[in-house]
């Protein structure tokens, strides 16, 4: 396990990488050009730049997270092909730089959602909170207002930019199937891959959050059996999966342990958290700890440890504490204390199998 840490960039982040250097054994920074819009070639200096900045500070920029799909590709419209050549003219540079995995995502017109970005626990903390009927009875259009009068609920993906296009938008969507979803990604994968792959570089996937449709728009990274269909679309160790298990843990009938196994040699990129999911099906982002969320931390730390797992992990995303001011789900603290918990389980697994071993070769 190669683990890292997401950097949004000086003058974007509260966390500089002289903090993140200071938590036990993060060799690398998970980052992107956030100022490049989705669609357009990212620019070889800024690329530079920031690789420049994270070797200074002693980290690789293996892993990016994320080169946005424009929507026109998901929407499988004529103008795709310039996008998707774009994007290959990315991938092509970020090969140059010595980039192994990019992360991505398919999810129409928003990232993750979520109705409180502070939602306070009984300890003081706050963390990212979903209230399903919140989301349920809403009309998207009216929820932009609400957004309007109260910052707070801003996300990514809710830039003012795409909230002018959102009408525009969920007309565009209303014909889209899941299957036409299906298709346009199948189109997207069969371009980009081939292109990856001489770059050497390992495309991942993100499971949509939350892992099912929302607003009407068709949501398909959500379930073992879709990515076991999207691994198929292009049958290619370069067409990997980001497996996120808060995303995909949201939804109790997901088997992550089950997915790490079964995924095992497709899975470039780990993110690792936890959530609480309640009866109503509402859910809290908590801390990593296993018996803090409904999530089995433990048993997917333990599932990554036996099957070898090689590639690059992250802690997602983590409460707001000790009064931190920071990006919603981005904090210092917590992800570093998430990180030391996933060490923690990392650690004593391997001494277990070294007592193991020394047993056998004393017998
Ligand atoms: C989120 C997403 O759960 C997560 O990791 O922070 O914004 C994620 O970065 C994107 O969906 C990946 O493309
Ligand atoms: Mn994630």
């Amino acid at each position: 396990m190669r683990m890292t840490f997401r950097w949004f960039g000086e003058g974007n982040d509260t966390v500089s990488l002289d903090q993140i250097k200071q938590i036990p054994g993060v060799e690398g920074i998970v980052w992107a050009l956030h100022d490049v819009p989705a669609g357009e070639e990212w620019p070889m200096d800024k690329i530079l730049h920031i690789r420049d900045q994270a070797h200074r500070a002693g980290f690789h920029i293996d892993v990016v997270e994320s080169v946005n799909v424009h929507e026109d590709i998901k929407l499988g419209l004529p103008s795709r092909d310039v996008y998707i050549d774009n994007y290959k003219k990315t991938i092509e540079k970020l090969g140059q730089v010595g980039v192994k995995v990019i992360c991505y995502n398919f999810m129409p017109v928003f990232d993750w959602v979520r109705t409180d970005l502070f939602k306070e626990a009984a300890d003081g903390s706050t963390a990212l909170f979903y209230e399903k009927s919140r989301i349920e009875d809403v009309d998207p259009l009216r929820l932009v207002d609400k957004i309007n009068v109260n910052p707070s609920l801003t996300m990514p993906g809710w830039e003012p930019e795409r909230m002018q296009h959102l009408a525009g938008l969920f007309e565009a969507y209303k014909e889209v199937t899941e299957e036409h979803l299906w298709d346009n990604l199948g189109y997207f994968l069969k371009e980009i891959i081939p292109v990856a792959a001489k770059h050497g570089i390992k495309m991942a996937i993100h499971p949509d959050d939350p892992p099912w449709p929302i607003f009407g728009l068709p949501r398909i990274m959500t379930s073992q059996d879709n990515f076991r269909r999207f691994l198929k679309l292009v049958d290619s160790p370069y067409n990997g999966i980001t497996l996120c298990s808060g995303s995909l843990g949201a939804n109790t009938g997901n088997d992550i342990v089950s997915m790490i196994h079964e995924f095992t040699d497709r899975i470039p990129f780990a993110h690792i958290r936890n959530v609480r999911v309640f009866d109503n099906g509402d859910f809290i982002e908590t801390s990593h700890r296993t018996e803090d969320g409904t999530v089995d931390i433990a048993g997917i730390v333990k599932a990554y440890y036996e099957t070898g797992f090689n590639g690059y992990a992250r802690p997602d995303h983590g409460r707001h504490i000790w009064e931190e001011q920071c990006r919603p789900g981005y904090g210092l603290y917590d992800r570093a204390l998430g990180i030391m918990y996933l060490w923690g389980l990392w650690d004593s697994l391997k001494r277990v199998e070294h007592k193991q071993r020394k047993k056998v070769v004393a017998k």
